[in-house]
């Protein structure tokens, strides 16, 4: 059995690698980083534990692994699963590709946008203000343009397809767009976008899966048991 420790931030890319774990059925240990968006880019604690501060961020039998896509590979192909595609079909390949080439660069992109607006506003002079939120706006419809042409080729591929692997089971490119896709459902998401009937019951049938279920309440367990509470 593997020595895997994940390193999640709350509310991060490091969703994938806890559900895809879960699925797996391999034992694991997590440890919860509260993100921090103050200084205008995202910071948290992982940066005490591994020097670019990224999530995910694992380490498997002692050896530091990185990026969501090379840390989901590695897993599927050393602990195959009948819940999960162990070799990943041309399907697969293009979507995981997909999901941090063209979706999260558009959803990413307008979330640090509002982020660093936000931190930087209250410097500026009401005049520097009206300037800032300008550009700020002209990048918004950019990243929202080309995320929105990136959720309908999705939508698209969704109605003729249970999973992005193509086949009956999710395979990689499941697992890396299963976080920006999940975020269209949230209050806030960072286009203003809503999903497409597809692409929705596609998240239902994850949402459907125990592996999902107990990524889920294992998060919120840990996140009990590692984040102190606010002191009132
Ligand atoms: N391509 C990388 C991106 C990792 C990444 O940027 N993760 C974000 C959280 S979703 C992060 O750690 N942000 C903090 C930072 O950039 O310092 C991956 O897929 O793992």
């Amino acid at each position: 059995m593997p020595d895997l420790t994940i390193h999640h931030m709350l509310g991060s890319r490091s969703e994938r690698v806890v559900w895809l774990a879960e699925e797996l059925g391999i034992p694991y240990k997590v440890v919860i980083h509260v993100p921090q968006t103050g200084s205008g880019r995202i910071t948290s604690t992982l940066t005490d534990h591994i020097k670019d501060g990224k999530a995910p961020s694992a380490f498997l039998d002692g050896e530091l692994i990185k990026e969501s896509g090379y840390i989901i590979e590695r897993l599927v192909q050393s602990f195959p699963s009948d819940n999960v595609e162990s070799t990943p079909s041309l399907d697969s390949i293009y979507w995981a590709h997909f999901a941090e080439g063209r979706v999260m660069p558009a959803c990413g992109s307008a979330m640090l946008n509002s982020v660093a607006l936000q931190a930087v506003t209250k410097k500026l002079s009401p005049e520097e203000q009206k300037g800032a939120q300008a550009y700020q706006a002209h990048l918004a419809k950019l990243f929202r343009g080309s995320g929105l042409q990136a959720l309908a080729e999705a939508d698209a591929f969704l109605q003729t397809h249970q999973w992005f692997s193509g086949g009956d089971k999710p395979g990689i490119g499941d697992f890396m767009m299963l976080f920006p896709l999940t975020w269209f459902t949230k209050p806030v998401n960072p286009l203003g976008a809503t999903l497409a009937p597809a692409t929705l019951a596609w998240l239902e049938r994850i949402k459907a899966r125990p592996g999902y279920q107990k990524m889920m309440k294992r998060v919120a367990d840990e996140r009990k048991a590692q984040v102190p509470k606010p002191k009132l």
